[in-house]
C-alpha cells in the first residue's frame, strides 16, 4: 500500500463550508450522545457481532447528523456505521461514526467520541472527532492544519516525531472481524523492541492523539472506514504519515490502518503492513 500522507493542498470554499458545519453537528451531536450515556442504563444493548455492540445512542445519534447534513448538503452522500450507505456519484462523501467506542459507552467508561470524516473529489479532505466527556474537538481540514479546541482553547497539532518505539506508547486496535495471527506477533515486536502499547476501544479517539502528540502511532489489522477516516486527516495534517486506507474499497470494505510521525512510521510499517498483505 502506498502512503496516504497527501502534500498540502488548499481546501476549496465547498470544503470549508463544510469543514465549518461539520465542527458545528458533531457538537450537538456530541451533546445527544452525552445526554444518552447518562442514561446508558435504560438503553437496550444488541450485538451485531463478537464483542460487537449498538444501542438506540448510535442510531439516533447517526440518524441526528444524517438530517442535519441533509438539510444543508442534500447532494452530499453519507456513510454511516449504523445505516450503511455508499459515495455513490458524488462529490462530497461524508463518512460518520456516532458513537466510536460504543463497547465504553455502553459500559459507562469514557474512552468513547463522535467521529465525522469528509471525502472530497475521493480525498479525505475533513477530519472532526469530538470526545464530550473531555470537551475535546480535535478538527482538520486539507491545508488549513490540525487544532484541538477544549476549555482551555485552540492549540495547534502536531505529531509526536520520535525514532523509536521507545519513545512513547503506540495505540492499538482489534477486533474479531479478523483473527490474531496478524495482530499477537506486532504485539510481540513492539515489546520485545522495547514499546508499549495501549488499546482505549475507540479507534477513532487514539488516532486523534497520534495526531496530538499523545500516542507516537497507531495500529489495527482492520478497521472501518467510519472510524478512521476523521483521524487520517487529523494525523495529515498534523504531519503525520498514513497507509493507503482507502485502497481496494477500503471505503465500504475497511483496511488495515496504520499512522504515525515520519520518522517512526517506515519502521512500524515494517513491523505491521507485510502481516496484512
Ligand atoms: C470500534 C473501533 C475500534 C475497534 C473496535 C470497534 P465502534 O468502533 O473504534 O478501533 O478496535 O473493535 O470497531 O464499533 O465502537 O464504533
Amino acid at each position: 500500500m502506498t502512503d496516504m500522507t497527501q502534500a498540502a493542498v488548499l481546501a476549496d470554499a465547498a470544503t470549508l463550508e463544510r469543514y465549518a458545519y461539520a465542527r458545528h453537528i458533531i457538537r450537538q451531536a456530541g451533546e445527544i450522545a452525552l445526554g444518552m450515556f447518562q442514561r446508558r442504563t435504560e438503553l437496550v444493548i444488541e450485538e451485531k457481532g463478537l464483542q460487537d455492540m449498538v444501542s438506540i445512542a448510535d442510531r439516533m445519534v447517526e440518524d441526528f447528523l444524517r438530517a442535519q447534513i441533509a438539510e444543508r448538503f442534500p447532494a452530499d452522500a453519507v456513510v454511516g456505521e449504523e445505516r450503511g450507505g455508499g459515495a455513490a456519484d458524488a462529490r462530497c462523501v461524508w463518512v460518520i461514526d456516532p458513537i466510536d467506542g460504543t463497547a465504553c459507552f455502553v459500559n459507562g467508561m469514557l474512552a468513547w467520541c463522535v467521529s465525522i470524516g469528509v471525502l472530497v473529489d475521493g480525498q479525505p479532505a475533513i477530519g472532526a472527532v469530538y470526545d464530550p466527556n473531555a470537551d475535546e474537538l480535535f478538527h482538520a481540514c486539507l491545508g488549513q492544519g490540525a487544532h484541538v479546541l477544549s476549555r482551555q482553547g485552540q492549540t495547534r497539532l502536531r505529531v509526536n516525531d520520535v525514532a523509536s518505539l521507545q519513545g512513547g506508547v503506540l495505540g492499538v486496535g482489534f477486533s474479531h472481524r479478523v483473527g490474531t495471527g496478524t495482530f499477537l506477533p506486532f504485539l510481540l515486536d513492539v515489546l520485545e523492541e522495547g514499546g508499549m502499547f495501549i488499546r482505549n476501544g475507540s479507534g477513532a479517539l487514539m488516532i486523534a492523539y497520534v495526531a496530538a502528540g499523545r500516542l507516537i502511532g497507531y495500529f489495527e489489522p482492520h478497521i472501518n472506514s467510519w472510524d478512521c477516516l476523521a483521524g487520517i486527516v487529523l494525523v495529515n495534517e498534523a504531519g503525520g504519515r498514513c497507509n493507503d486506507f482507502l485502497a481496494e474499497n477500503g471505503l465500504e470494505k475497511g483496511n488495515p490502518i496504520l499512522v504515525g510521525g515520519p520518522r517512526l512510521y517506515p519502521q512500524l510499517a515494517a513491523l505491521a503492513l507485510p502481516r496484512c498483505a
